[in-house]
């Protein structure tokens, strides 16, 4: 409860001890980074740096992911349209919908008010969208899904083969791409079941049109496994933890 109350309190204040983490994303084809997803990190006042973990659930169980969550975007769009303003045109920032922030009722407004008070362009804008937001397939569901969609900005599936969904339903989702969740990559050279869902990910990918990424890539074993199979997106350790916006712009974006 205790924590509740900070959490709330915390974002009452305006959201000043929340700071983002920017994990990048890379082509392995032509070794750049083609976008970065944002990480939310707290820095309790007493209790100093909290793990996600130990505030995310926290925070959805309450509802008051659907504040942080906002907060989340924001800063997203923000800090990307400081990069789009320097030049890097290209890049693609992903913040992380949770299901409660989905299910609010007015996320499409919530989203296309931060991109007009941001002037982000909205294609330099993804929202990752756990699986489990898509397991209750329906019309409300797939509405705001379009509604988003129709904003211009990239949406992806999170965590993608976890969730049971029901691949029939996969073509009538406006998505873009579909993020391999980081289960299977994590033994994908030695286990012959996830390096075959992995395949079939993939395979389910290409012939939806849409593009396919890896997470959670820590060795150059998977990177390899992965670009044989026609995976040439990845993220995880063996590219680059989570950063500040500054390392980042140190290490990836030296052209700054
Ligand atoms: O960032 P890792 O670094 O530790 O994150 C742990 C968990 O918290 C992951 O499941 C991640 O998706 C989740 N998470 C991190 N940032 C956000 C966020 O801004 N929104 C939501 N909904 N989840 C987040
Ligand atoms: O739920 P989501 O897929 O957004 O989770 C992102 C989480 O995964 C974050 O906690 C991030 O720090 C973590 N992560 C990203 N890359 C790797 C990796 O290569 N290995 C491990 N163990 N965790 C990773
Ligand atoms: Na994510
Ligand atoms: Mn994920």
């Amino acid at each position: 409860v205790q924590l509740e109350n900070d959490l709330y309190k915390a974002l009452d204040q305006g959201g000043n001890e929340f700071f983002l983490h920017y994990q990048p994303k890379f082509n392995a084809n032509t070794n750049e980074i083609t976008g970065m997803e944002a990480l939310v990190r707290w820095n309790h006042p007493k209790l100093g740096f909290m793990p996600p973990n130990m505030f995310i659930p926290l925070a959805e169980e309450t509802g008051l992911i659907v504040k942080l969550g906002e907060w989340v975007i924001r800063q997203s769009c923000l800090q990307m349209k400081r990069w789009y303003d320097a030049g890097l045109t290209e890049l693609v920032i992903s913040a992380n919908l949770s299901p409660q922030q989905f299910r609010q009722h007015d996320i499409t407004n919530v989203v296309k008010e931060i991109l007009e008070e941001t002037q982000l362009p909205p294609e330099n804008l993804e929202l990752e969208l756990t699986e489990n937001i898509i397991i209750h397939n329906s019309e409300t569901m797939l509405a705001t899904m379009h509604k988003l969609k129709n904003l211009g900005i990239k949406m992806s599936i999170d965590d993608f083969g976890t969730g049971y969904s029901s691949l029939g339903y996969l073509k009538d989702f406006p998505i873009d791409t579909l993020k391999i969740d980081k289960s299977f990559i994590d033994d994908i050279t030695t286990n012959t079941n996830n390096a075959a869902i992995t395949n079939t990910i993939i395979t389910l990918a290409d012939s939806l049109n849409l593009s396919v990424i890896a997470e959670g890539v820590e060795d150059q074993e998977q990177a390899e496994f992965l670009i044989e199979h026609g995976c040439y997106l990845m993220q995880g350790y063996y590219f680059s933890r989570p950063l500040e916006a500054a390392k980042l712009e140190e290490v990836f974006l030296k052209n700054l």
